[in-house]
């Protein structure tokens, strides 16, 4: 490093040339994220120096985080529910096949799951000796039910369904899962890091949360669609005992024990994402979601009326098409079968959708 520290003015200069080098939102329809929401930022800034890795030092911030946890909970239907916050989808599915891997306690358990499944879980499945046993998709991209009864076996430690999948925005036969895992006493975990936001918001979606009784742990992400700012996930249990498999000693720290992947753990986004849920309330989240759900609707008929087909009806605000080409300045994504992916984030606005559809109409009208 340097030996005598830099001008404020030069440093910033320098820095923000290089912020000058990242993408606008404006052009971005390929991500999950989206800016935060001004609460969200301010917030953050108020909680900027909180660490909830020692919570007994900010007693204040961890009682958010308790209440954060306590709203998604009762959100989906648990209200006595527990769980923490992490550092996003990621982390929560580390943390609960690690917690259905100690429930089962067998020599070469498994993890069954559907081939749309986020890549966390093959790393979660690396780090703690899981094989992971991906079923296949029916017609519509959702987990085949068929396939997941073939698939479990005695060794099957933990069943996972995704609501709001990365790639084709789908949402799995949940209530079948439920049915399933109840019967055969495995651990269902869902995985809502996306979907978890947008679901309970509309007025007609499909079962995902605590209220079906197999259900055992949600992954909720506020840094997707809950605009808060990142990384602020949340993994929530119907069980505290299940939460407690992964308690470990904290001798020297404020409180005893901890439940948590990561040490040292910011509050700054913890609040934020709870700041965003009590600003906007029910009805403010409704108005969001509904309109990135129109904001899809829009552009799967702007895109049909230039004969580009949609590969199906997403559940949620990821939406795909057959694969064609892109102009300039848009960020688009694609799916692992090569089909144009685009997620309509609160920043995907109607404009900007008539925007991008004014393009690939020149191209394609
Ligand atoms: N589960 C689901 C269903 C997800 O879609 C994702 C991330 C995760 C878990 C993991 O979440 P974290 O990345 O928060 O740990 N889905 C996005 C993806 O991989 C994340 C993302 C966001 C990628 C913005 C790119 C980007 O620009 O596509």
């Amino acid at each position: 490093m340097r030996k005598k520290g830099c001008k404020e003015d030069d440093l910033f200069s320098f820095l923000s040339a290089k912020k000058d080098l990242d993408l606008s939102y404006a052009s971005i329809l390929s991500s999950m994220c989206t800016p935060p929401h001004p609460v969200a930022v301010k917030a953050h800034t108020l909680f900027i120096e909180t660490n909830l890795g020692d919570p007994g030092l900010f007693p204040g911030t961890a009682s958010l985080e308790q209440l954060l946890v306590e709203r998604l909970s009762t959100l989906f239907r648990s209200p006595g529910g527990c769980g923490y916050a992490t550092s996003g989808g990621t982390e929560s599915n580390i943390q609960v096949l690690r917690i259905a891997k100690s429930l089962c306690r067998k020599e070469s358990p498994n993890v069954v799951l559907p081939e749309s499944a986020h890549f966390s879980f093959k790393k979660a499945g690396d780090m703690l000796g899981l094989e992971i046993r991906p079923v296949r998709l029916d017609s519509q991209k959702r987990m085949d039910v068929e396939a997941v009864r073939e698939a479990i076996d005695a060794n099957t430690c933990c069943l996972v369904g995704i609501a709001g999948t990365t790639e084709y925005g789908m949402v799995d036969p949940i209530r079948e899962l439920s049915s399933l895992a109840s019967d055969l006493g495995i651990f269902l975990h869902v995985d809502a890091a996306f979907g978890g936001l947008v679901l309970p918001f509309l007025p007609e979606s499909p079962a995902f949360d605590f209220s079906l009784p197999g259900v055992s742990s949600i992954a909720v992400d506020p840094h997707k669609m809950g605009m808060s700012t990142i990384p602020a996930g949340v993994l929530l249990l119907r069980s505290l005992e299940h939460l407690c498999t992964l308690a470990i000693d904290t001798p020297y720290l404020s409180v005893k024990q901890e439940y948590t992947l990561t040490g040292t753990r910011p509050g700054g986004p913890v609040v934020a994402a709870l700041a965003v849920l009590e600003y906007l309330g029910s009805e403010g989240m409704e108005a969001v979601v509904q309109g990135c759900m129109k904001n899809t609707r829009r552009l799967i008929a702007g895109m049909e009326s230039f004969g580009i087909r949609r590969v199906v009806t997403p559940d949620v605000n990821v939406v795909t098409f057959e694969a064609i080409d892109i102009p300039e300045p848009w960020k688009v994504s694609w799916t692992r079968e090569g089909h144009l992916r685009i997620v309509c984030m609160p920043h995907v606005h109607a404009g900007i959708i008539e925007s991008f559809l004014n393009d690939i109409g020149e191209m394609y009208a």
